[in-house]
């Protein structure tokens, strides 16, 4: 009799425990491959010229390894024209840039400063 009663409880704490190891085996694998499948590194700038208008921002940028770029101040485009919101000449930013055909693309922004 008291076998049997005991018996259900254990084999529950069996399942969680599978279930956590399963957890900590697939989390560093997802990680890996979200950073290799092309996410767009945020590199440091400052803002020389904001053109709400044409959705174009200059800026002083430092250099950008994945696009073989090095520092230099240079006219982006801007994939949507809400992420230049609140921007000022001299600001500090990170921004994401991606190539898109033969254009140089501003994908993602923060402010630092
Ligand atoms: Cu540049």
């Amino acid at each position: 009799m008291m076998p049997n009663r005991s018996h259900p409880p254990r084999r529950h704490t069996l399942q969680r425990l599978s279930a956590g190891l399963l957890a900590a085996a697939l989390l560093p694998h997802a990680r890996a491959q979200s950073t290799a499948a092309g996410a767009v590194p945020f590199v440091a700038a400052e803002v020389r010229r904001v053109d709400a208008g044409a959705a174009k921002l200059t800026l002083k940028h430092e250099a950008m390894p994945h696009l073989d770029m090095p520092a230099m101040t240079m006219v982006f485009q801007v994939k949507d024209p809400a992420l230049l919101q609140g921007l000022e000449n001299g600001m500090k930013v990170k921004v994401a840039v991606e190539k898109q055909g033969s254009a140089y693309v501003v994908t993602g922004l923060q402010r630092t400063d």
